[in-house]
């Protein structure tokens, strides 16, 4: 397999999904079904914190994530652990600042889809540099989902980016909702990634498939 193209990446960050088993007081697998169901475009399997799963438990709920995506045809992504994504043969991995380098993980996972979260220029022409076939820029909006994450940046570190000639696919992630997803494409995203707004609704497939109308009709404008 070739790598993904830029243009294909873009269409994939469109709806970008992350769950553990941490993210929902449901079953990850009933979450995601509904996810998919509702139109998500790509999903990254993220374990983390004080009660995530780890050994072979953690590498069970990834294959069994795993394969109900393959059944949707959208790509399985593995947050920060070169080694589960190798084992069960994922579709990428996602790595932060404070991660494995990216360049050492692209070089053990050849042309599988590598992303590197970035805060700022300096950090997205390095990732681009390491060979990141995308950048998770964040948080946009405050966010309770991720314990260590930065101060909360706004959608305008997104026109930035751009305005420095950053061309890679870039997805907005941070406290998006429907609601802030137009304002984070025309800043200059490709797509957004949620947690909460898809792990904490309701309904997990109307919360998505809001996303995916959001996005499909801030990219119309
Ligand atoms: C693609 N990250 C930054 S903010 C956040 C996470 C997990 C929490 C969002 O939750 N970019 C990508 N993957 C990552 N894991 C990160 C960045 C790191 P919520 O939507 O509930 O605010």
């Amino acid at each position: 397999m070739a790598r993904i193209t830029s243009e294909e990446m873009k269409e994939r960050l469109a709806v970008y999904f992350i769950m553990g088993s941490q993210n929902s007081e449901r079953p990850a697998e009933d979450v995601l079904k509904e996810a998919l169901d509702g139109g998500v475009t790509l999903f990254q399997f993220r374990e983390k914190g004080s009660a995530a799963l780890e050994g072979e438990e953690k590498e069970a709920l990834a294959r069994q994530l795993q394969r109900l995506c393959r059944t949707y045809g959208v790509p399985f992504i593995v947050n920060d652990d070169v080694e589960l994504a190798i084992a069960i043969d994922a579709d990428g991995v996602h790595v932060g600042q404070d991660d494995e380098d990216a360049r050492r993980v692209r070089e053990k996972i050849g042309d599988k889809i590598l992303g590197v979260s970035a805060h700022n220029v300096e950090e997205a022409r390095a990732a681009i540099e390491a060979g990141a076939d995308y950048i998770g820029v964040g948080p946009i909006y405050p966010t309770r989902s991720k314990d260590d994450a930065n101060e909360a940046q706004g959608p305008g570190i997104l026109r930035h980016l751009r305005e420095q000639g950053i061309t890679i696919p870039i997805v907005a992630i941070g406290g998006i909702t429907a609601d802030n997803t137009r304002a984070v494409i025309e800043a200059g995203a490709d797509g957004v990634s949620v947690i909460s707004a898809i792990a904490s609704a309701p309904e997990p497939k109307a919360a998505a498939a809001a996303l995916a109308t959001a996005v499909r009709e801030a990219n119309l404008r």
